[in-house]
């Protein structure tokens, strides 16, 4: 497989699982490279800031690392300016969550070709461990020496509700990473894709993994909302009970690109200057 890893030397934590997601994720891209699906040229990748943004320095394939909360738009900025790339962007959970809350609602219900990492550790890692929109209640830090009071989102049943047409989660193991952004890869629309992630320092695994089953493996019929919904609930991110991962939905619906003749007609073919009408 063709070596898509950069000279850069890893400041993450020893032990953090952001090295299982670059695994994982380096593993489904040169495989796609390799079988000759893909070009290096055709991937743009987009970071956010925090930890898990720094996964842009050790990955050798052009993108944008762009601002805190950004991820989305400037995705949709690139595959508007050139709708056979295939964009893939990478936040943290305070990323995705409350600095790009907005634009992660609009990317569900737009439905562009993006897939979308989401590594959540349920604290803004970079910063020293604040909460994010997806902690537990009782979380105590500095900022929080009462402990959180305000409960947490659901991620994955706001992007079903919200018209996401792939919706997964998987905890941090490369194995899983890989597959789910394979089977992403594969799909035409937005895939949301929420990567369980624990921060080794600030948010570490509370029995998390213990408690994670696969979707897949139980006879989960994706393509049925309610039913995705309903395993969309198993887990709030507050109480541990039972969390399942896969894909929880799938359903292709009419991409944003398809959406408007201009973009429509670059598909499958290179753009030139001449498309931009001045
Ligand atoms: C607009 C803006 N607000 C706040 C910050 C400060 N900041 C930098 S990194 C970070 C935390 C990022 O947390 P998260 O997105 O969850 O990623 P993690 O570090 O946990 O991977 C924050 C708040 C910033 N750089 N820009």
């Amino acid at each position: 497989m063709p070596d898509i890893s950069t000279n850069a030397k890893p400041t993450w934590c020893p032990g953090c699982f952001n090295f299982q997601i670059l695994a994982g994720v380096k593993n489904a891209l040169s495989r796609k490279i390799s079988t000759h699906n893909a070009k290096k040229e055709d991937f743009a990748l987009v970071s956010g800031i925090g930890c898990h943004a720094k996964i842009f320095d050790y990955i050798n394939l052009n993108g944008v690392n762009t601002l805190h909360g950004r991820v989305l738009p400037t995705c949709l900025g690139i595959k508007v300016g050139n709708p056979n790339l295939e964009v893939i962007g990478f936040s943290g959970d305070g990323d995705a969550y409350a600095e790009g809350m907005e634009h992660l609602i609009h990317a569900a219900r737009y439905n562009a070709d993006i897939k979308y990492i989401v590594h959540n550790n349920q604290v803004f890692a970079l910063t020293v461990g604040q909460p994010t929109p997806t902690t537990e209640l009782g979380y105590k830090d500095k900022t929080n020496p009462l402990g959180v009071k305000l409960m947490p989102i659901n991620p994955i049943k706001m992007m079903l509700n919200a018209g996401a047409s792939f919706v997964a989660r998987v905890f941090a193991d490369a194995k899983q990473v890989e597959w789910v952004l394979e089977e992403a890869l594969e799909h035409k629309g937005f895939a949301f894709i929420e990567v369980i992630q624990p921060c080794i320092i600030f948010h570490p695994d509370i029995g998390v993994k213990e408690k994670t089953y696969m979707l897949q493996e139980n006879r989960h019929f994706k393509e049925n909302l309610g039913d995705a919904l309903k395993k969309a609930e198993e887990f709030d991110y507050n109480t541990i009970n039972k969390i399942p991962l896969g894909i929880f939905y799938q359903k292709e619906r009419e991409t944003f690109e398809e959406k408007w003749p201009q973009l429509k007609s670059l598909i499958g073919r290179k753009a030139s200057w001449k498309d931009i009408k001045r």
